[in-house]
């Protein structure tokens, strides 16, 4: 629904409405997530939030600048208190022309003066507008509007400047007659005396809109069996803001120090989620271009190994120093040279003696009986970003990551095309390729990809090292595979091969980034002797 007819609706149904202050963007989102169906934007909270006084200090066009920011950060009406409409008839009709165009759902304007004062301020002393001439701004205002809906509610003085109850009936009438939409009875007094008299004298001629802030004390149930249509709980935000924030302050000021302050207000996330950050996050994956940057990096590091004996009983194998440095280390090096930054490692073994600063640490208790693609779930985000996925245990040089990343696929694996001729043992992760695996033929022709994975078949065309990255739509396909396997109880035991085979099997292209050599894969000590020079 347009929001001049949702307006329109709450001024016109026969239930009691409710609308609560706010005076900028932040505020008016608050107003709305609280469940209103309406926004006040005041004059007097505006104003003050601008620190100028409710005297028309602050132009119209400062005022039509505010209350677009509070029409673009929600999706409930604006009644916006258009004071006295900043001059006669004539700036009406350009006001509430700039008034539809910026989103605002309907004005309020009072029968005074400009420039006006606050109707708490002397509201006796304050001379009001001549009731024709004030009809006048009214007729204009509605013969200005574009949207049939727009609303238009003529706020009356009478009672807050002194007069008696017949001058304010008198103006109302007048001010109906002139086509207003909706008449604000105001009241400076102390119970809602006054208003009651008015709108049991009005009757049901328009919608009766009040302003609570003195008689305050009011059950809002006299005020729905009186019939009024609208409430304006007019400056609350504004003044529960100053009340928190003159505390806060203080107390900053006195300890110097925010230690006392920190569970007291708002988190920065409480921050973000009002300024709609999620929404943004959602746009950017619709329309910005996948960065290989933006790729969460899993290194699965949960396993033991125990190959390797007393070096691997009180750490994992990636911990193993080479040259002074760790192998997973090194690694992380290597990753974050790229340019990568966000990554996690999924530790089992020995997990507390994994520790690199800069890195999130997901934990695979079940490291002794559960492979790779079962750390590889603990340590996936919810989100379907981009992924890097490594083994822990593997270094390689700095450009066969660099190569990786810059394939353009949802899914691609690195593949040493001659790693059988330099490894006495054979690997579990041979690959078949589809097509021809000749290096130079590759680098220049149709992208290479893999027809299936091959175990430790030898006559297989190359070995996967452990290095794999997605896509978003990519990663998508991944945890599809990774759910296929569970629900048939094979992914615990399932290793990269397993999981890469499955996504072969779903008919999932999985492009492959063929390198000889670079990268070393520690099963002995004579790969670790290798790998010090990574
Ligand atoms: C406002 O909120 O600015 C109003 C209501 O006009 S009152 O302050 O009560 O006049
Ligand atoms: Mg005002």
């Amino acid at each position: 629904m347009r929001k001049t007819a949702a307006l329109r609706n709450l001024l016109r149904r026969p239930e009691l409405a409710f609308v609560l202050e706010a005076h900028d963007g932040v505020s008016a989102r608050i107003v709305e997530e609280a469940g209103f169906q309406g926004i006040w934007a005041s004059g007097l909270t505006m104003s003050a939030s601008m620190g100028v006084r409710d005297n028309n200090e602050a132009s119209w066009t400062q005022v039509l600048e505010k209350v677009e920011f509070m029409a673009d950060a929600t999706s409930i009406p604006i009644l916006l208190d258009g004071d006295t409409g900043h001059g006669n008839f004539n700036n009406v009709r350009r006001f509430v022309r700039k008034l539809e165009q910026r989103g605002v759902a309907g004005v309020c304007i009072e029968d005074k003066l400009f420039p006006k004062t606050n109707s708490f301020i002397k509201g006796e002393q304050q001379p009001l507008a001549d009731p024709e001439e004030f009809a006048g701004r009214i007729k204009a205002a509605k013969d200005s509007q574009v949207d049939a809906d727009f609303q238009v509610v003529a706020r009356v003085e009478a009672l807050i400047a002194g007069w008696p109850m017949e001058e304010a009936l008198s103006r109302a009438e007048t001010y109906e007659a002139a086509g207003a939409d909706a008449i604000l009875i105001h009241s400076k007094r102390s119970t809602p005396d006054e208003v009651i008299g008015f709108r049991r004298a009005w009757g049901d001629r328009l919608p009766v809109v009040i302003v609570p802030t003195m008689y305050y004390a009011t059950p809002p149930e006299t005020l729905e069996s009186e019939g009024f249509s609208l409430v304006i709980w007019a400056n609350h935000l504004l003044r529960s803001g100053i009340t928190a924030m003159e505390q806060t302050a203080r107390t900053i000021a006195h300890d110097r120090s925010l230690f006392n302050v920190e569970g007291e207000v708002a988190s920065v996330k409480r921050i973000f989620e009002l300024q709609g950050a999620a929404e943004l996050a959602d746009a950017e994956t619709r329309y910005l271009p996948e960065s290989p940057k933006d790729a969460q990096v899993v290194v699965l590091a949960a396993s033991r190994d125990p190959g390797f004996g007393a070096l691997t009983e009180d750490q994992p194998k990636c911990m193993i120093e080479v040259g002074g440095r760790p192998l997973l280390g090194r690694q992380l090096d290597i990753i974050r040279s790229c340019g990568l930054r966000d990554l996690v490692v999924v530790r089992g073994w020995k997990a507390e003696t994994v520790a690199f600063d800069g890195v999130r640490y997901v934990q695979n208790d079940d490291f002794d009986d559960s492979s790779s693609a079962w750390s590889l779930q603990l340590g996936l985000p919810d989100d379907d970003v981009p992924l890097v996925v490594a083994y822990g245990d593997i270094v390689y040089r700095k450009h066969v990551l660099r190569t990786l990343l810059d394939e353009n696929a949802d899914v691609a694996v690195v593949v040493d095309l001659e790693s059988r001729d330099r490894h006495a043992k054979p690997s579990g992760d041979y690959v078949k390729l589809a097509g021809k695996p000749q290096l130079a033929g590759v680098l220049e022709d149709e992208p290479l990809l893999l027809e299936r994975v091959a175990g430790t078949d030898e006559s297989a065309d190359g070995e996967m090292i452990g290095l794999l990255k997605t896509s978003r739509a990519g990663t998508i396909r991944l945890k599809a595979a990774m759910e296929r396997l569970q629900s048939e109880d094979r992914l615990r035991h399932a290793n990269l091969s397993v999981l890469v085979g499955e996504l072969l099997a779903m008919d999932c292209r999985v492009r492959v980034v063929p390198i000889t050599g670079n990268w070393v894969d520690v099963n002995d000590l004579g790969d670790l002797a290798e790998a010090s020079s990574y």
